[in-house]
């Protein structure tokens, strides 16, 4: 038995290029700050879960809706849509009222996988405004200490993990903001988002560590840590209302898992490989990416061929990520006019929107979807978890 409690309040996040956003947000404690993405659930199949929503807004109603659940109850009854005074829908399901209101949800998740959960009221601008959040569901054989059973979808079906990540799009268009917190309307039709976001931050952002106290609102870093061979689980979802094409530099990624559905017909295995994976609005994409480039094993470090530039590098000459080094685990000089470097020997490979405008802040490249992979000679065991 999981129980959630989650107040939804407001708040102002940051960007990269000195803005300070006005959002919506979910808070896992009374006294906490609202946070975007809301805060990760991560529960077992079979177990019974209850999220208590409190909403300390005044100016209108929150729900949560969790798509791909099974028969969620309110108060025991089935989650219904909830109506006005002159029969308008105010709410897809049951919702909290303003200025203190609560509403319990309960339900089973009775399958793996990942799964999105956001506002069900006024979904157009309560989910941009940042009421949304990832559902993780374990298997129910799932058992972080033995290899055959850390898997995405339960033993036997090939979906082994070392390390996993979750990786949350959305989009900001600071126009909605702006009215929301004005109190002036806005119309949807004009929406146009300046910023694109990978768990709440843009880049470089998505690449600092979660839980930075400058941050304080955006809690989840979006940076992917593994070491050769790793089997690194990336589970992508689509929060917001655009389609989003991300691509791992490196390697393809296996996707084995699509919106909590194994890819798999008995035996037959109907996983594919993915140069770039098409994270469309609601969609949720378990990945598995393996770097073992270059020939390295941690056997037999060298001799490996230079690998090609735009694999290391970011902009011009002067700002690639190489450490010198052909091969990870030793440092070598830096090149002539190079000046910027990695620190213990570890390739930083690029994961990125190709949509290139998405990798923007507000018009300023490098920035929105995007971040790094990092690829370490070895790393502790309590990188790349989810709690
Ligand atoms: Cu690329």
């Amino acid at each position: 038995m999981a129980t959630i409690d989650l107040w939804v309040k407001d708040g102002h996040f940051s960007t990269p290029d000195g803005n300070s956003i006005y959002f919506w947000g979910l808070s896992k404690t009374a006294g906490g700050q609202a946070q975007i993405p809301g805060p990760h659930i991560v529960v077992r199949q079979g177990e019974t879960v209850t999220v208590n929503l409190t909403n300390t807004l005044n100016s209108e109603p929150v729900s949560i809706c969790f798509p791909g659940q099974p028969q969620v109850t309110v108060g025991g009854n089935p989650a219904q849509p909830q109506y006005g005074p002159g029969g308008s829908l105010l709410s897809f399901t049951n919702h909290a009222p303003p200025g203190g209101g609560t509403v319990s949800y309960t339900f089973t998740p009775n399958r793996p996988g990942t799964f999105v959960y956001e506002s069900g009221t006024s979904p157009q601008t309560q989910v941009p405004l940042g009421l949304y959040g990832a559902l993780v569901v374990r298997p129910a054989d799932y058992d972080p200490d033995v290899a055959s059973r850390k898997t995405a979808y339960g033993a036997g079906t090939a979906t082994e993990y070392n390390r996993e990540y979750l990786l949350i799009t959305n989009e900001v268009d600071p126009d909605l903001h702006y009215a929301v917190e004005q109190g002036r309307p806005y119309p949807v039709r004009k929406f146009k988002p300046r910023y694109w976001t990978l768990n709440g931050r843009c880049a470089p952002d998505t690449m600092l560590p979660d839980n930075v106290p400058y941050l304080p609102h955006q809690p989840y870093g979006a940076m992917v840590m593994g070491v050769p061979g790793e089997k690194i689980l990336i589970r992508m979802v689509g929060a917001g209302i655009d389609n989003h094409p991300l691509h791992t530099h490196g390697n393809h990624t296996r996707v084995v898992g699509l919106d909590g559905r194994l890819l798999r017909n008995g035996s037959r295995d109907l996983s594919f490989k993915r140069f770039t994976v098409l994270v469309e609005a609601g969609q949720t994409y378990d990945q598995i990416y393996q770097w073992f480039g270059l020939g390295y094993t941690p056997e037999n470090p060298i001799p490996t061929t230079m690998p090609n530039l735009r694999n290391l590098g970011i902009g011009d000459a002067g700002w690639t990520m190489w450490s010198g080094s052909p091969y990870l685990g030793v440092k070598g000089d830096i090149p002539v006019g190079v000046v910027s470097f990695n620190e213990v020997g570890e390739y930083h490979l690029m994961l990125h929107a190709h949509e290139e405008h998405k990798i923007t802040n507000w018009g300023e490249f490098p920035g929105g979807l995007m971040t790094m992979i990092a690829i370490y000679p070895s790393l502790g065991s309590g990188v790349g978890t989810l709690e």
